[in-house]
């Protein structure tokens, strides 16, 4: 795990994880965010595993896509100058 971040992905009042996953072992690099969604009672359940850019790193949230108030998740990479936007 490289970075955590809070936010209430789902709008329903609840803060939720989600975590950027940087793994580097012999030839299987994985880079990936991962969302937790929280249940209302401190229960975070895994919402879903995504395939992010190399090198991810850094992770913010926000919403920069539809104006709907749904933030999305971007994923830095490392080196690359690149960023992953993940629509929500
Ligand atoms: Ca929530
Ligand atoms: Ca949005």
């Amino acid at each position: 795990m490289r970075h955590v971040v809070l936010e209430d992905l789902d709008l329903d009042g609840d803060m939720d994880v989600v975590i950027s996953i940087n793994r580097r072992a012999d030839d299987d690099d994985w880079e990936r965010a991962a969302v937790y969604v929280n249940d209302g009672t401190g229960t975070f359940n895994q919402h879903g595993v995504f395939l992010v850019g190399a090198n991810a790193m850094g992770l913010t949230v926000g919403d920069v896509l539809g104006g709907d108030g749904f933030p999305e998740i971007l994923v830095a990479s490392y080196g690359l100058e690149a960023v992953t936007v993940l629509k929500n």
